[in-house]
């Protein structure tokens, strides 16, 4: 009865304590998926309260101003981030607002992938507000929240500093760690709730310009140790500078994965092509990218400086003005001629500076070729390449030295929906039924078949601009490495249904049939792998690797190749390597034994070995110091104080 006098009373307060903490539940519901969860709904409510209680202290021509203020902003919250973590699967951070001006620019991708009906049902709270505010209004109720009252605003902080007890007491000790580790941004979310990781989200975010000084004496001191203790370390062996002073080209392959190249439809490949460059060159096949939220930009940049990307931001949009050893500089130092091509427009990703600043002598982008051909996002990919190889040509024969040519693609960049200017791809299955021959759509025209459709042109479109190459006299001298910048962001069930279709009863088999294979969120990461190849014409490697590989261990593997090395590079040659990690942007990690989950602090086993608590204790410790290391390299410019004495 007392609680309906108060529900009656205080109309408003309850509605926005009841609304905040209902869309504050939903989004954890539509995102991490923990329904039932404690310890972040504790979490919420105790910021709830904080903020009833402060709304008690207000006076009464303001109160209104309040509570509409802050429920726009905690919807604005809502949908981006439950928008945000469709595209990303993580949280948006205030230190990323000026990368999403990119997530807005790839237009139609976004649209057709991330907005969906789910993001905006959180205005509900909005709406109700208003109409309550006008109800009352109307009617002439005096609502006692309004009023100021400092008793029942001391209850409420009570109430804040109880949930925060509460909270405190149910954590451990680790998990306070993941206030400082800007890149636990999921498992923020997972134990400490939405409002929690934003306000945190924003402290951090003004903490490198608050305690500049001190930050920075820190980071200086523990780079200095890391670089003494894990630093550079010569070892030859049987690749050192087989490459020394050969051209090199790099094709950028955008979201270009492994799981395409092992597979055939009614008895043709996804990619013959890579195939055979894979079959006859150096292949990775346990490689993976380690992109942040800058995606390409971020592939191109760990690719390139052997450094994790940034947890705060991008460093193509927010860092391009710091110093940086990169592959571009260490060849052009030994005399390269080093240009970039891509079709897209020139700030895209704000590569026209960016690529500037890595080291290369020119960017010819959208504006350097003519747009013949528009597929998906733009310049379609075989006319690049038939475009680009006029520039390369024209580099070569004007040029004395070596080049090194990099080559980004765009056509197969999600949502891979121009199909119909894609080349014929039937992925179709036929199966003989008592006899009869029946054809099952099966993946034919949803999003993952289109993708193996897209991935077919991809091939495609490099199959002939290696033959061009070859007809031009351009493989003479030149290695070519490809690798897939990222995965393709295909949702997990479509591979599920891939995996798992019966064509003979047009089901999808579950956990209890037999030939049921596993597919859950650790079977998806290890899928997101993508291909690295090394290939040249000249002679046959026949080599494939499968020790677990990151983007990061490009710089030094292709360097030992080269005659190359970056002091501050954080990956290895892989070829002087018994075992290897990959880090990846949130912590998480991959050996030869296990894939770590470092947001649900999860393992999932790879082989059959037994591992124990101190296994993964140094490996997260190290992926953790590693993410750490680069981003203060990236935000502190530590690079350019090391080579030339502080600035
Ligand atoms: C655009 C291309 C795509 O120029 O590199 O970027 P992405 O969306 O993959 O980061
Ligand atoms: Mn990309």
């Amino acid at each position: 009865m007392k609680l309906k006098k108060i529900f009656v009373e205080y109309r408003l307060l309850c509605y926005f304590i009841i609304s905040s903490i209902i869309n504050a539940t939903m989004l954890r519901c539509f995102t991490v998926f923990n329904y039932f969860a404690i310890r972040p709904f504790i979490a919420d409510l105790a910021i709830i309260f904080l903020l009833s209680s402060i709304s008690l202290l207000i006076k009464e021509k303001n109160k209104n101003k309040y509570f509409i203020i802050l429920t726009i902003i905690s919807v604005i919250m809502f949908v981006v981030n439950s928008m945000y973590y469709t595209f990303y699967k993580s949280f948006a951070s205030v230190s990323l607002l000026s990368t999403s001006v990119f997530v807005v620019d790839v237009g139609d991708a976004i649209v057709e992938n991330v907005v969906q009906l789910k993001d905006l049902v959180f205005i509900w709270q909005i709406i109700g507000l208003i109409l309550i505010i006008k109800y009352e209004k109307k009617n002439n109720i005096k609502d006692k929240t309004y009023k100021i009252n400092k008793k029942l605003s001391k209850k409420f902080f009570l109430g804040f500093i109880a949930c925060l007890l509460l909270v405190i007491l149910i954590s451990k000790p680790t998990d306070y760690a993941r206030f400082t580790k800007e890149w636990n941004k999921k498992g923020m979310v997972i134990n400490f709730g939405i409002y929690t990781f934003q306000i945190n989200d924003i402290i951090q975010s003004l903490r490198p310009q608050l305690n500049n000084i001190f930050g920075h004496d820190v980071a200086y001191k523990k780079i200095v140790d890391f670089y003494d203790e894990y630093g550079y370390e010569k070892k030859d062996n049987e690749f050192t500078n087989i490459f020394e002073g050969k051209n090199l080209i790099v094709i950028h392959a955008e979201s270009l994965q492994t799981i395409a190249m092992g597979l055939s439809f009614n008895g043709k490949e996804v990619t013959p092509n890579l195939n055979k460059l894979s079959s006859e060159g150096i292949f990775f096949n346990n490689f993976y990218s380690q992109v942040g939220v800058g995606t390409s930009s971020d592939a191109e940049f760990t690719f390139s400086t052997s450094l994790m990307p940034s947890s705060n931001g991008t460093v193509f949009v927010n860092y391009y003005d710091r110093e940086y050893i990169t592959i571009q500089k260490l060849l052009k130092e030994k005399g390269y001629y080093v240009f970039s091509m891509h079709g897209n427009d020139g700030d895209f990703w704000n590569r026209e500076v960016m690529h500037k600043n890595m080291g290369y002598d020119m960017f010819f982008s959208k504006e350097n070729y003519v747009i013949d051909e528009t597929i998906g996002l733009g310049l379609s990919d075989k006319s690049f390449f038939r475009q680009s190889i006029q520039i390369i040509k024209n580099i070569k024969d004007s040029y004395d030295g070596p080049f090194y040519a990099n080559l980004i693609t765009l056509t197969n960049h999600t949502p891979f929906s121009d199909v119909a200017l894609l080349d014929e791809f039937d992925t179709t299955l036929k199966v003989n039924i008592n006899g009869q021959l029946v054809e099952r759509d099966y993946i034919n025209g949803s999003v993952l078949g289109n993708y193996f459709r897209s991935v077919h042109y991809e091939d495609a479109a490099i199959g002939e601009f290696i033959k061009e190459l070859d007809q031009e006299g351009l493989l003479e001298n030149t290695v070519i490495v490809i690798y897939g910048d990222h995965d393709a962001r295909i949702d997990e069930e479509y591979y599920n249904y891939f995996y798992n279709y019966d064509p003979y009863t047009d089901t999808v088999l579950n956990s209890n049939d037999y030939g049921y294979k596993l597919y859950n969120e650790y079977t998806y990461e290890l899928d997101r792998k993508v291909p690295f190849i090394i290939w040249t014409k000249d002679k046959e490697f026949n080599i494939e690797v499968d020790t677990p590989m990151g983007m990061i261990d490009a710089m030094p593997t292709l360097g030992n190749m080269f005659g190359f090395y970056s002091k501050y590079q954080m990956g290895h040659d892989i070829f002087s390597l018994e075992e290897n990690m990959v880090v990846f942007t949130d912590g998480s990690y991959l050996t030869d034994k296990i894939y770590y989950n470092a947001q649900k602090e999860e393992q999932f086993p790879i082989t059959k070995d037994a591992i124990n608590e101190e296994y993964i204790t140094k490996r997260s410790e190290m992926a953790d110091k590693m993410i750490e290391i680069s981003n203060y390299i990236i935000s502190y410019d530590l690079i350019k104080e090391m080579t030339t004495g502080r600035n």
